[in-house]
């Protein structure tokens, strides 16, 4: 396992192999619908021993900012944990920064955004300057990829360790969120809809932006609730276009179920630079805002082991140019290189490996069985 340093070294074995998500889908032996016990973290078997396990990890290769042991078995119980003032302030002014910067010239940054009230996402560009300033509701889409702030908040070091640990493998982050103000999603869990070859191989980020109101719609999340049964879509553990169930149903049996067990809702009302990581199977949700003038300053990145995320999911079929970062990993956007870390606010970009393929991406003549799923 790397230690947190940056390193020079090149990142081999990310050849574009073709993997279907769909062999994930499986029953357990009790028939049920479920991860595939034999593929899942260390951390989620029945037998996981923290204490054990960090015993083994040299002084040296743990992290400074907190206590390793507290914080993989508090994951372990809750499918989340909380770090306090884990992200340099610093960093995130400059993040900001660089989204103000899409905003004033949306059509110069071709970010793709999700509003309020439309299905599809759709480049910034497309938004008018009011919709763009105002109290519209709507989230940028892996704004990382332009922006080296970006991309070194999702690779913060303590963060990226204790991925590296539950995963026992190098985290990549695969895609991310920015937001303005609350989401308020419905409750949902992202396994189902972010797509790596391993379901369970799956964790989440949220990061403060800002110090976060209580009425500005938080994230809920329900502790515990990542060892429920999974929900069936009608097709199994994923939504897609053959589901005959969909995010609504979803989000009522997630409720049912967490009742059923006696799982409360909480919400992080954070303040900035705080950060919470939930596991692939927590159910979560954008909570209601009750002040939707609120901003609600807030990134959220989706990870997954290297193994298990070796190519960019919005072009399978191609080499992905990797950019290392604390030892975390993160690929360059395949459709748009020449935006690549055009948002340099943040100074030098984490290294990049060689290129081995060159991208392209007008080749869509093969089909490749990893595909994007409808966002719920
Ligand atoms: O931040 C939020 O309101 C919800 C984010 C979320 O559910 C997600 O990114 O999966």
């Amino acid at each position: 396992m790397n230690g947190p340093e940056q390193t020079t070294a090149k990142i081999t074995g990310h050849k574009a192999v073709l993997i279907n998500s769909t062999v994930a889908t499986h029953r357990n032996q009790r028939g049920d619908l479920d991860f595939q016990e034999d593929r899942v973290p260390w951390i989620d078997r029945p037998d996981a021993d923290v204490a054990e396990y960090v015993r083994s990890v040299p002084v040296a290769q743990r992290p400074r900012e907190y206590d390793l042991a507290e914080k993989l078995e508090f994951f372990r119980q809750n499918g989340y944990v909380v770090f306090e003032r884990l992200i340099d302030p610093h960093l995130i002014d400059l993040f900001l920064s660089d989204v103000d910067t899409v905003i004033r010239e949306p059509d110069k940054y071709p970010v793709l955004v999700a509003c309020d009230g439309r299905h599809q996402n759709v480049p910034v560009g497309t938004l008018s300057r009011e919709e763009l300033t105002g109290k519209i509701h709507y989230r940028m889409n892996d704004i990382h990829n332009m922006s080296t702030a970006g991309k070194k908040i999702s690779l913060t070091r303590g963060l990226v360790q204790f991925l590296e640990h539950a995963f026992q493998d190098k985290a990549v982050a695969m895609q991310s969120l920015t937001f303005r103000y609350g989401s308020e999603q419905g409750v949902h869990q992202d396994f189902a809809y972010v797509v790596s070859s391993n379901p369970s191989h799956l964790a989440a980020s949220w990061i403060a932006l800002e110090d976060t109101s209580p009425d500005s719609g938080p994230l809920g999340y329900y502790p515990g609730s990542h060892r429920i049964p999974k929900f069936d879509f009608g097709n199994g553990l994923f939504y897609d276009k053959d589901s005959t169930h969909g995010p609504k149903e979803f989000g009522q049996y997630l409720k049912a179920e967490c009742e059923k067990h006696g799982l409360k809702k909480e919400t992080f009302v954070p303040k900035k630079g705080d950060v919470l990581i939930w596991h692939a199977a927590l159910a979560h949700e954008g909570t209601m805002a009750r002040d939707r003038s609120l901003t609600r300053l807030s990134y959220v990145t989706h990870y997954s082991s290297a193994s298990h995320y070796v190519c960019d999911v919005r072009a399978p079929h191609i080499e992905p140019v990797v950019y290392q970062h604390n030892g975390g990993l993160v690929f360059g956007h395949p459709g748009m290189p020449q935006h690549e870390n055009a948002l340099a606010a943040a100074g030098p970009v984490p290294l990049a490996s060689e290129v081995v393929d060159q991208p392209d991406v007008s080749d869509s003549s093969q089909s490749y069985p990893i595909t994007s799923r409808k966002a719920g």
